[in-house]
């Protein structure tokens, strides 16, 4: 089946014949979530489990993480609808000490797939550019992923950075990342917390429409 071919392509790193194999299920009809969730996810899912027992290393899961990028590049213009006037504005980056970026990519393609402009400012983000960013774009929502337990504490204080800089009270700041939790989301201060990439979207976009009657 091909969903279970793209996910051992992931596994084995092979980024072109992924990229392939995803155009194929999508000319086939496969929905670009379907694809996502049963392939490319369930595909990394595995190299995580892998990854923990040690039965692969950092190389192997950096090659499927960089075949899950392609893949992602592939479903995203099914995703992202184009031509549609943003709804509003999110900043989105992976904080300081954190190189994981595959859960913020996916987040900021469902964003846009919403309608949601979405700044990126990538991996390994120190809370004095985010502040920088915030008070240059002002944006409505600000995304903070984390990958790492060492690395949550980042989220922490890039809210309280922003507070001291008296730029938090007009900004939804949304957290999320595998260890990242609900109660940890109220602990630091956080607006909300969306464990997976489309609830946070679908989150986003309530959000946005109620802030702006849309
Ligand atoms: Co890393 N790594 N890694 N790694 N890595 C994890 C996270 C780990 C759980 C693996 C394990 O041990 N089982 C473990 C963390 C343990 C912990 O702290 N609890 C770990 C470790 C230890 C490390 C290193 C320290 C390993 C080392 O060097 N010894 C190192 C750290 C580097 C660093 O960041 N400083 C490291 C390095 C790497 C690679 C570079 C090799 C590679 C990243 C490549 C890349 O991202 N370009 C990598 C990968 C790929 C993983 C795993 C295997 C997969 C992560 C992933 O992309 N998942 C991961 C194991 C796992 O998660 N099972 C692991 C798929 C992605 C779609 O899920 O990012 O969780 P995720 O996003 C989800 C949700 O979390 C949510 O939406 C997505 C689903 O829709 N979400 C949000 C994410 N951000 C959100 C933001 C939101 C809302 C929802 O709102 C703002």
């Amino acid at each position: 089946m091909i969903l279970e071919k793209i996910s051992e392509m992931l596994q084995r790193g092979k980024a072109n014949d992924l990229k392939n194999l995803v155009q194929e299920a999508l000319d086939q009809g496969y929905e670009p979530k379907v694809i996502l969730n049963e392939a490319l996810i369930a595909g990394m899912s595995i190299i995580g489990v892998k990854f923990k027992n040690n039965e692969v290393f950092v190389p192997e899961v950096l090659i499927a993480a960089r075949a899950m990028n392609a893949g992602m590049e592939v479903i995203k213009p099914k995703l992202v609808e184009s031509g549609v006037k943003p709804i509003g504005k999110a900043l989105i980056c992976t904080v300081k000490g954190d190189l994981h970026d595959i859960g913020k990519n996916l987040v900021k393609m469902m964003f846009e797939g919403q309608g949601i402009e979405c700044l990126d400012l990538g991996v390994d983000v120190d809370q004095e550019t985010v502040v920088a960013a915030v008070r240059e774009h002002n944006p409505d929502i600000l995304c903070l992923s984390a990958l790492l337990t060492t690395t949550m504490f980042s989220q922490k204080e890039i809210i309280e950075a922003l507070e001291n800089a008296g730029l938090k009270a007009n900004l939804m700041v949304m957290i999320g990342g595998a260890p990242v939790t609900q109660e940890y989301a109220d602990e630091i201060g956080a607006d909300s917390y969306k464990p997976d990439a489309a609830s946070a979207a679908e989150y986003a976009k309530a959000y946005l429409s109620e802030k702006y009657h849309v």
